[in-house]
C-alpha cells in the first residue's frame, strides 16, 4: 500500500490547533513554529505532507490543507493513548530520563505497550501516504520506534530521524527496560540527527554497549568527523545496522526563523516598559512551565539578591511568562505550585501596592506580544537544568540587532554551545545564578560597550545559523543518504 507523497514529515503533533465554536463546529488555525516555517517550502516543493496527532482526543478529521497549504494527515489518539503513550511513556518515562533524571522516570510496562502501539499506528499512516521511494523525516522522542517499523513495512523509503531533546549518557539510558527496542527502532533510519555533537557521541557510545537479542548493529561505529562549509557544519559518523545498511549519525543545532520575529517597534516597547512602571531594569523569563527549565531556582536567586540589597526592588522587575504544559502530570503540578508560592512570597516581601517586583503570567501570549517583551527586556534569563537547544535564548538575541540587552544562559542548554558570549551559569549552583544575574545587570550599567559587542556577536551567530540552515543541512544529508 502506498500513497503519492514524495516527502513526509511525521511528528507527534500536527502544526495546527483546533478551535471549537459554540455550536461544536471545529476550525483549524496553523500553529507556526520554526519547524513549520522551515519545512513549508520543502513540503510544497516536494509534494509533501505532515502526519501527526491533531490535538483532540478520539477525533481525527479527514486529511486537509492548512492556510499556508500544508497537507496534513491526522492520526487519532484515544484518551487511553493520551494517558499512557503521551503523558506516561513519552513525558513521565523518556522526558525525565533524557533530561538526566531531574526527576525520577517511571517505568511502566502498560505505558511501553501503548508507546509501541501508537508508534505502529503512526508508521502505518506513513506507509499509507508515502509514495514509492519517498523520503520520510520522523521528529522527536515520542516516535523513536517509527523508523524501525517503517524499515520493515517499506524498505523502499529513505528515513531520517531528528531528536529535539538531549540524548543522555549511556549509563543513564541503560536504565530503560526497553533499551534494545528503542535503539533498534532508531537504527531503522538512514540518518539520525541530534542537536549537539555531545548528544551524538552519547548515542554512539550507547550503540557500542547495547545490542538486542537479534542484534541491532554490527561492528564498532566510527567516530564523529566534521564536514561541510562554515554555514552548514555537520558532524557525522556511521554505524552498520544488523541488515548491513549504513546509518549516519550527525549533529545539527536547530535554530529560529529570525524574520518571523518582525521589526523592532519602539512605541510598543515603550508601552510595555510603562506598564511595568518604567523600571531601570527588566529581567525576563519565557518558558513552558516545566521542571527542567529551572524557573523556581532563578526566582530564588533573584529573591536572595533583593534580600541582600544587591538589587533594589524600586529599580528592577522580573517578568516570568510560564506557558501551561502537561498539567495532568504530578511533577508538573508540583513545579507550578512551587513557582507560584515563590512568586507570592517574593512579592509579599518586596513589592509595593500597585508595583509587583515579579510579574507572573501563567498563559500563552500571542507571538507579537512576546516579541515586544523580548525587545523591552534588559536581561533575558534562560536557566534550564538541561535543554536540547532552547529557542527562547535565540529569539531574544534575534530581537536585539543593535546589541542592546544581555543574556543569562545555563551551561546545560544546547544553545550555550553557540552563544558563547552570554553570561553563562550553572543553575544547580544558586551562587552561580546570582553571579550571572548581577554581572548582566551591572555590565549593562557599567560596561555597556562590552555588553553590546557580546550581544552583537551572538546576533551574528543566530542570523547565520538560522532554521533554514538547520533544515537544509539535515535534508541535504538525508538526500545524500538516499544516494
Ligand atoms: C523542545 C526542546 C528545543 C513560549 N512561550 C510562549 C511561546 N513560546 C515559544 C517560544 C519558543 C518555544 O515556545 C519554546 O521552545 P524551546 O526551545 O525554548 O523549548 P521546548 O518547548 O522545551 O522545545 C528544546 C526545541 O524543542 C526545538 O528543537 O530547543 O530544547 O525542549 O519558540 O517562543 N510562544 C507563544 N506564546 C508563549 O507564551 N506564542
Amino acid at each position: 500500500m502506498s500513497g503519492d507523497n514524495e516527502f513526509v514529515v511525521v511528528a507527534n503533533r500536527l502544526p495546527v490547533d483546533a478551535i471549537v465554536d459554540e455550536h461544536g463546529g471545529t476550525t483549524w488555525t496553523e500553529s507556526p513554529g520554526g519547524l513549520v516555517a522551515a519545512l513549508s517550502p520543502v513540503l510544497s516543493a516536494r509534494r509533501g505532507c505532515w502526519v501527526g496527532w491533531p490535538g483532540l482526543i478520539d477525533a481525527a478529521p479527514a486529511p486537509f490543507h492548512t492556510d499556508s497549504g500544508i497537507l496534513v494527515h491526522p492520526v487519532p489518539l484515544t484518551a487511553d493513548d493520551h494517558e499512557r503513550f503521551y503523558e506516561g511513556f513519552s513525558n513521565a518515562t523518556l522526558w525525565p530520563l533524557y533530561h538526566d533524571l531531574i526527576v525520577t522516570p517511571t517505568y511502566h510496562r502498560d505505558w511501553w505497550q501503548s508507546y509501541r502501539d501508537v508508534n505502529y499506528r503512526f508508521a502505518t499512516e506513513v506507509d499509507r501516504v508515502a509514495a514509492p521511494g519517498a523520503t520520510v523525516w520522523v521528529q522527536d522522542y515520542q516516535l523513536q520506534l517509527v523508523p524501525g517499523i517503517l524499515r520493515q513495512l517499506r524498505p523502499d523509503l529513505t528515513i531520517g530521524f531528528f531528536l529535539h531533546i538531549p540524548f543522555p549518557g549511556p549509563d543513564l539510558f541503560r536504565q530503560l527496560p526497553w533499551r534494545e527496542e528503542v535503539v533498534r527502532g532508531l537504527l531503522g533510519a538512514d540518518l539520525i540527527g541530534f542537536h549537539l555533537v555531545s548528544n551524538a557521541e552519547n548515542f554512539l557510545s550507547l550503540v557500542q554497549q547495547v545490542s538486542g537479542p537479534k542484534g541491532s548493529h554490527t561492528g564498532q561505529p566510527d567516530s564523529l568527523k566534521v564536514t561541510g562549509s562554515a554555514s552548514v557544519r555537520t558532524t557525522t559518523a556511521s554505524i552498520t545496522a544488523s541488515d548491513g545498511r549504513e546509518v549516519a549519525v550527525a549533529a545539527y543545532p536547530i535554530s529560529i526563523d529570525p524574520t518571523s520575529l518582525g521589526e523592532a517597534d519602539d512605541k510598543e516597547v515603550a508601552r510595555r516598559r510603562a506598564e511595568l512602571g518604567n523600571p531601570e531594569c527588566i529581567l525576563l523569563g519565557v518558558d513552558r512551565l516545566d521542571y527542567t527549565k529551572g524557573i523556581l531556582q532563578r526566582l530564588e536567586a533573584f529573591e536572595e539578591l533583593l534580600e541582600a540589597g544587591a538589587l533594589d526592588p524600586n529599580e528592577v522587575v522580573f517578568v516570568q511568562v510560564a506557558t501551561p504544559s502537561r498539567e495532568r502530570i504530578e511533577h508538573y503540578r508540583t513545579a507550578r505550585r512551587q513557582v507560584e508560592e515563590a512568586v507570592g512570597r517574593i512579592n509579599g516581601r518586596f513589592a509595593k501596592i500597585g508595583r509587583p517586583v515579579v510579574h507572573y503570567l501563567h498563559r500563552s501570549l500571542p507571538k507579537r506580544l512576546l516579541r515586544h517583551y523580548y525587545q523591552a527586556a534588559d536581561v533575558m534569563v534562560v536557566t534550564p537544568f538541561k535543554d536540547g537547544m532552547n529557542l527562547v535564548a535565540k529569539e531574544y538575541v534575534a530581537c536585539h540587532p543593535d546589541g542592546s540587552g544581555a543574556l543569562v544562559l545555563s551551561e546545560f542548554a544546547g544553545a550555550a554551545d553557540e552563544l558563547l558570549q552570554a553570561n553563562l551559569c550553572n543553575p544547580f549552583d544558586i551562587e552561580s545564578l546570582k553571579r550571572a544575574l548581577l554581572q548582566a545587570v551591572r555590565g549593562l550599567e557599567h560596561d555597556p560597550e562590552t555588553m553590546r559587542s557580546r550581544m552583537r556577536a551572538m546576533h551574528e551567530q543566530v542570523l547565520t545559523f538560522d532554521v533554514d540552515a538547520w533544515a537544509n543541512a539535515s535534508l541535504r544529508d538525508l538526500d545524500e543518504a538516499r544516494r
